[in-house]
C-alpha cells in the first residue's frame, strides 16, 4: 500500500452539480511542484515559493486553458502530509474540477486512495493514528457535539493520554528487565510500588473505556423506526418531532407507502427517524412492498417506536405486531391523547411508554427522554472527558486491560519476573496500536479504507 515515491492527486472538496463556487484539487509528493509547473501558468513576475498563493491559468502542456485558478504551494515539511503539496483552487461544480484532476493524472500524478493524504501525514509523524481517525470523525460529524468530540481527538488529547499510559508501562518494563539482566547489582525490587503503578494505569484505562458508548452514539447516531398499524399517527409524529412537513398525512389508512426519513439532534446525539408504512394485512401489492420495508426498517433500527391509537386502545393487530418485535428496543407511543378526557388503560406489554398528541406536538420532550434513557445516553453523558474512544481503540484498550490484569495475577502468584514482562509487553503493544506506534499494515489499510478520497 505504501508507494512512497508516487505523487498523489485527488479532489479535496465535495463535488456536486451546480454547487460550491470553489473546488480544490490537491497534489502531494515529490513531483508536485514539477507537475504544477507543467500545467499552471502564472503570468507576470509571480514567485513560486512556499506558502504563497499564485494567480493564473490551469492549462494543458499544449496551451489549452482549462480554468482560471489560484495555486497554493506548501513545500515539505510545512504541509499536511509533510511532503510537497500543491493545491489548485479552481471553479466548483462537476466538470472543471474533474478536468483539472485528469490533467494532474495525465502529467505524472496517480489518483490518491481513500485517506491517503492523511495516511502519509501519519507515516511522516505529522499526526498519530488517533488524530487521523478524529479527522474522519470530524468530516462525518452529524451534530455539534460529535464535531466537538472529534476536534478534541484531532488536538491529540486521546493520543497523548494513551502515549502517557504506554510510557508508564515502558518505565515499569525497564525496571523489570534491569532485574532480569543485572539482578545482583540492584536493590531489591519494590513489588508494592510496581503493583500501585499498574493499578493506577488500570484505573485510567477504565476511565477511557467508559467513554466508548458515548463515542459510538456521537459517531454513529441513533436510528429510530416509527412503526404501527395504519392511521395511528406515525407520519404526524415524524412531522411534529422534526418540526417539518416531511411526511404526507391524511385520514386514509395506508397513506405512507415508503420509508421517509428525517434527521435531528437530541442532547447532542444525531438521531435518524424513519417513518414507515402502517402494518396490516393487505392484498394491494404496492402496499405490501411498503410493509416489507417497514419490517426491514424495524430490524435495522436501534430503537422502535410502536405507535398505538389512544382512542381505540390496544387492539389484536397491535398484539400481533408486538410479537414480531424485539421488545428490548421498543418504546410504546400512545398517540392522539388529545381525543381522550382521561388516559387509556396501559397495554399489556413490558416496555417504556410515552403519551403524545402529534397534532398538538405534545409529549415530544417525554419521548426524547425515554429515547435517551433507553440508549443509556443519560449516564454516558456524565463523563467529563471531551474525547471518546471508538470501537477499534476500545478493543485495543480491553486487550491492554486484560494483559495488565494477567500481570497482576502473575505477580500475586510470585512467578519469576520474566513472566510479568510477557503480559506487560502485550499491554504496551496494545496501547501502541492505538496511537500507531505499533501497528500493522493491514490495520492501517482497514482504518484508511473508511476515509473518502481526497482526505
Ligand atoms: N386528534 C389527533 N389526530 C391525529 C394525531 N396524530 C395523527 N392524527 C390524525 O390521524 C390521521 C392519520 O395520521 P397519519 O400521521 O397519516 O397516520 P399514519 O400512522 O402515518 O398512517 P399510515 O401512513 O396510513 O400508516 C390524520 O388524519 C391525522 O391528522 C393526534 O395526535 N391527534
Ligand atoms: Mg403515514
Amino acid at each position: 500500500m505504501l508507494d512512497w515515491g508516487d505523487t498523489i492527486a485527488a479532489i479535496a472538496t465535495a463535488v456536486a452539480p451546480e454547487q460550491g463556487s470553489i473546488a480544490i484539487v490537491r497534489l502531494s509528493g515529490a513531483q508536485s511542484l514539477e507537475i504544477a509547473r507543467r500545467i499552471f501558468r502564472a503570468p507576470g513576475q509571480q514567485i513560486w515559493e512556499t506558502h504563497r498563493i499564485l494567480y493564473g491559468y490551469i492549462q494543458t502542456p499544449a496551451g489549452q486553458i482549462i480554468d482560471e485558478a489560484l495555486l497554493l504551494l506548501m513545500l515539505a515539511p510545512r504541509s499536511y502530509t509533510r511532503e510537497d503539496v500543491v493545491e489548485f483552487h479552481c471553479h466548483g461544480g462537476m466538470i472543471t474540477v474533474q478536468k483539472v484532476l485528469d490533467l494532474c493524472l495525465q502529467n505524472g500524478a496517480r489518483l490518491a486512495r481513500p485517506g491517503e493524504f492523511t495516511l502519509r501525514a501519519v507515516l511522516h509523524g505529522r499526526l498519530d493514528l488517533t488524530q487521523a481517525e478524529a479527522i474522519a470523525d470530524l468530516v462525518a460529524a452529524k451534530s455539534a457535539a460529535s464535531a466537538e468530540m472529534a476536534l478534541a481527538g484531532l488536538q491529540g488529547k486521546l493520543g497523548q493520554r494513551i502515549q502517557y499510559l504506554r510510557h508508564q508501562c515502558l518505565d515499569v518494563l525497564a525496571e523489570l528487565e534491569a532485574r532480569i539482566d543485572f539482578d545482583e547489582d540492584l536493590p531489591q525490587l519494590n513489588v508494592e510500588e510496581i503493583d500501585t503503578q499498574i493499578r493506577v494505569i488500570l484505573q485510567e484505562i477504565d476511565q477511557l473505556l467508559a467513554t466508548a458508548e458515548r463515542g459510538e452514539l456521537l459517531r454513529r447516531g441513533i436510528k429510530v423506526a416509527i412503526v404501527g398499524r395504519p392511521n395511528v399517527g406515525k407520519s404526524s409524529l415524524l412531522n411534529a418531532w422534526s418540526q417539518t412537513d416531511r411526511a404526507i398525512v391524511t385520514d386514509l389508512p395506508g397513506t405512507t407507502r415508503d420509508v421517509v426519513d428525517a434527521y435531528l439532534v437530541v442532547q447532542g446525539i444525531p438521531v435518524e427517524i424513519l417513518d414507515t408504512a402502517g402494518i396490516r394485512h393487505t392484498v394491494d401489492p404496492v402496499e405490501q412492498l411498503g410493509i416489507d420495508r417497514s419490517r426491514q426498517a424495524m430490524q435495522k433500527a436501534d430503537i422502535v417506536l410502536l405507535v398505538i391509537d389512544a382512542l381505540t386502545g390496544w387492539t389484536q393487530e397491535d398484539q400481533i405486531l408486538s410479537q414480531d418485535l424485539d421488545l428490548g428496543k421498543v418504546i410504546m407511543v400512545i398517540n392522539k391523547t388529545d381525543l381522550m378526557s382521561e388516559l387509556p388503560p396501559i397495554p399489556p406489554v413490558k416496555c417504556p411508554m410515552v403519551y403524545t398528541s402529534a397534532v398538538q406536538s405534545k409529549g415530544i420532550d417525554q419521548l426524547e427522554s425515554a429515547l435517551m434513557q433507553k440508549m443509556k445516553a443519560g449516564n454516558i453523558q456524565q463523563t467529563n472527558l471531551t474525547y471518546t474512544i471508538n470501537r477499534r481503540q476500545q478493543t485495543a484498550l480491553l486487550q491492554a486491560q486484560q494483559a495488565l490484569q494477567n500481570m497482576q495475577t502473575t505477580m500475586a502468584q510470585e512467578l519469576p519476573v520474566d513472566f510479568w514482562t510477557i503480559d506487560l509487553r502485550t499491554a504496551i503493544q496494545a496501547l501502541g496500536s492505538i496511537t500507531g506506534e505499533e501497528v500493522t499494515e493491514s490495520v492501517l489499510d482497514r482504518i484508511f479504507s473508511k476515509f473518502c478520497i481526497g482526505k
